[in-house]
């Protein structure tokens, strides 16, 4: 179940960091239902070997943890922090508001509204908190989004980035090519 691939990365405490030692990314959800969701990102900082914490934060039931887990996040070393979450989707907006770190938004698809609510939730941020908030459901453009944050005056990663989007294109040539035969 989701509950036992979340114990394979979350840390104890929100001090504790994942197997490595030094994450630069925050990776975090409203709730484990969230992790099909949020792996995709997960998978994306693999791919560039970047070091990141996955864990659970919950703006509603766990006001405490969000608390402490924004309040430390920069001085812990995080960079970015990437948050998901469905519905009243307040968890990204809340860490945004109590870390001068960038907040990446990934709107969660809940039951009852096809995941609008939790867009308008997350991308309607007043004036002077901005959280980036990237398409329902699309944890692998906020783990795209985390790697170009964190890239700026870092070569290697800017020439990573540029080898996923050349992957990419010749994905696509490969399939026109295909179709012209
Ligand atoms: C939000 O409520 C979570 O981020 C999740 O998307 C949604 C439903 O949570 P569960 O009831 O599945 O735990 O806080």
């Amino acid at each position: 179940s989701s509950v036992e691939e979340i114990s394979l990365y979350a840390p104890p405490s929100p001090s504790a960091g994942r197997s490595n030692s030094h994450p630069l990314v925050g990776v975090i959800m409203g709730s484990d239902s969230d992790l099909p969701v949020m792996l995709p990102a997960a998978r994306i900082l693999d791919s560039f070997k970047i070091p990141y914490e996955l864990t659970i934060v919950s703006a509603h039931r766990t006001p405490g943890r969000l608390v402490e887990y924004a309040n430390s996040a920069a001085s812990r070393g995080l960079r970015v922090i990437i948050a998901g979450a469905g519905g009243a989707a307040h968890l990204p907006g809340m860490v945004a508001a109590m870390t001068p770190l960038p907040v990446i938004g990934v709107p969660v698809k809940g039951s009852s509204l096809d995941g609008v609510d939790s867009l308008h939730s997350i991308v309607q941020m007043p004036r002077g908190i901005p959280v980036a908030t990237v398409a329902i459901n699309n944890g692998t453009n906020a783990g795209l989004l985390a790697v170009r944050t964190l890239s700026a005056g870092m070569p290697e990663l800017v020439n990573a980035m540029d080898a996923y989007l050349k992957g990419l294109e010749s994905e696509v040539l490969a399939k026109v090519e295909k179709l012209d035969q």
